[in-house]
């Protein structure tokens, strides 16, 4: 099997993951910059669909008008060369000293100003290259220390923020969704809005609620101890997956960024499992970043990785729902049984509670006794994963 990936596969980059030149709080760049236009046609060769970006990936920051439209005039060209689309765009609210103590949420009014406005400007952007999600990652929205931050304070100022983007947006006309990137802690010590279930409850505390989503990321969700496909199956369940972020994490430390597959690869394959059953019909978007070991064959090699591992994982999880085997396992472990209502069409509370067979006659030593069967369910998704099965 030889997965070749086409723009029908929805895989894009960030303009960030395959640019990054390897600096990292030890050591200077490792790599080169990388003009975006050459991402953007090395990555269309590789069978990519889409590229996206940050404003300062693509302009640096202060650059001048001229200046400005040279960088986008240079990166169009090479979109309207290759086919490639821009699905997503966000905002470095991240690098620049003035963000050391947040954007939205800085206590620092007028840098809050700055940053609305830097985000506005290129949500214009975004919108006329034709993105339809625009990321929101608050990687400097936080602290180090407890009377740094009013928590409430901070989160009646990141509503702000996001309820005035959405006035923004709707009253530009754009085709565009805001999708909330979690991520517990680096490069703060503790990031608001740290994991998936804290984003999808702040979402419905906002004015316009139905414009907003999450992109969850493997490695934030990681990070925190938790189970990535759960998350993201709960994201999908809420209607809220607007994006994700695919790349590979080796349990609880730094935000390691591995290529798509690498790390966690059980984790891995229920989340491609779950997106490809669940029908999730969004971008397939790696932010990984290829280790600073590697020069620039080994950055192709590392994004081809990410793409290749997704369509491997595909094939096997697919393999796997079609075996007879599997489906008997799912029986006998009482999936199906998972997706009937626990009451019967109209019964009522009262009803439940005449029940006799639900309670005073239930079967409790017969029930507790019965195994689950999950063991072998899951060595049959081992078997099909290590590709000892069809
Ligand atoms: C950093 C984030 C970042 C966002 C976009 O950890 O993953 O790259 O995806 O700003
Ligand atoms: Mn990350
Ligand atoms: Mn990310």
């Amino acid at each position: 099997m030889d997965p070749r990936p086409t723009p029908q596969d929805k895989f894009s980059f960030g303009l960030w993951t395959v640019g990054w030149q390897g600096r990292d709080p030890f050591g200077d760049a490792t790599r080169p910059p990388l003009d975006p236009a050459e991402s953007v046609r090395r990555l269309a060769d590789l069978g990519a669909w889409g590229v996206t970006f940050h404003d300062d990936d693509l302009i640096p920051f202060g650059a001048s008008e001229s200046e400005r439209a040279a960088h986008v005039g240079r990166f169009r060209q090479a979109l309207d060369e290759t086919g490639v689309v821009v699905p997503m765009a966000t905002t470095n609210l991240f690098t620049h000293p003035v963000f050391k103590d947040g954007a939205f949420t800085a206590n620092d009014r007028g840098v809050r100003r700055f940053a609305l406005r830097k985000t506005m400007r290129n949500i214009d952007l975004a919108a006329e290259l034709g993105a339809q999600v625009y990321v929101a990652w608050g990687g400097r929205e936080g602290a180090e220390s407890g009377g740094a931050k009013d928590v409430r304070l901070a989160l009646d100022r990141m509503k702000e923020a996001f309820d005035l983007l959405a006035d923004h947006v709707t009253e530009q006309g754009y085709d565009l969704r805001f999708a909330i990137e979690p991520k517990p802690n680096e490069p703060r010590g503790d990031i608001l809005l740290p994991t998936v279930g804290h984003a999808l409850a702040f979402i419905e505390r906002l004015e316009r609620p139905e414009m907003f989503g999450v992109n969850p990321e493997t490695g934030h969700e990681q990070m925190a101890g938790l189970n990535f496909p759960h998350g993201v199956a709960q994201a999908l369940w809420a209607g809220k997956l607007f994006h994700i972020d695919l790349n590979g994490q080796s349990g609880i430390k730094y935000d390691q960024d591995l290529r798509f597959g690498a790390g966690d690869l059980r984790a891995a394959f229920w989340l491609v499992d779950l997106l490809e059953t669940a029908g999730y019909e969004g971008p397939r978007h790696f932010d990984f970043k290829p280790p600073r070991t590697e020069d620039m064959d080994g950055v192709w090699e590392s994004a081809a990785g990410c793409m290749r591992n997704y369509l491997l994982l595909k094939e096997r999880a697919a393999a796997f729902r079609a075996d007879p085997d599997v489906r008997q396992a799912l029986r006998d472990s009482r999936l199906d049984e998972l997706a009937l209502p626990t009451l019967e069409p109209g019964e009522s509370a009262a009803d439940l509670l005449a029940d006799a067979t639900a309670f005073e006659k239930f079967d409790l030593d017969g029930h507790a006794a019965r195994g689950m069967a999950f063991e072998r369910l899951d060595q049959l998704a081992m078997d099909h994963l290590l590709g000892a099965r069809g």
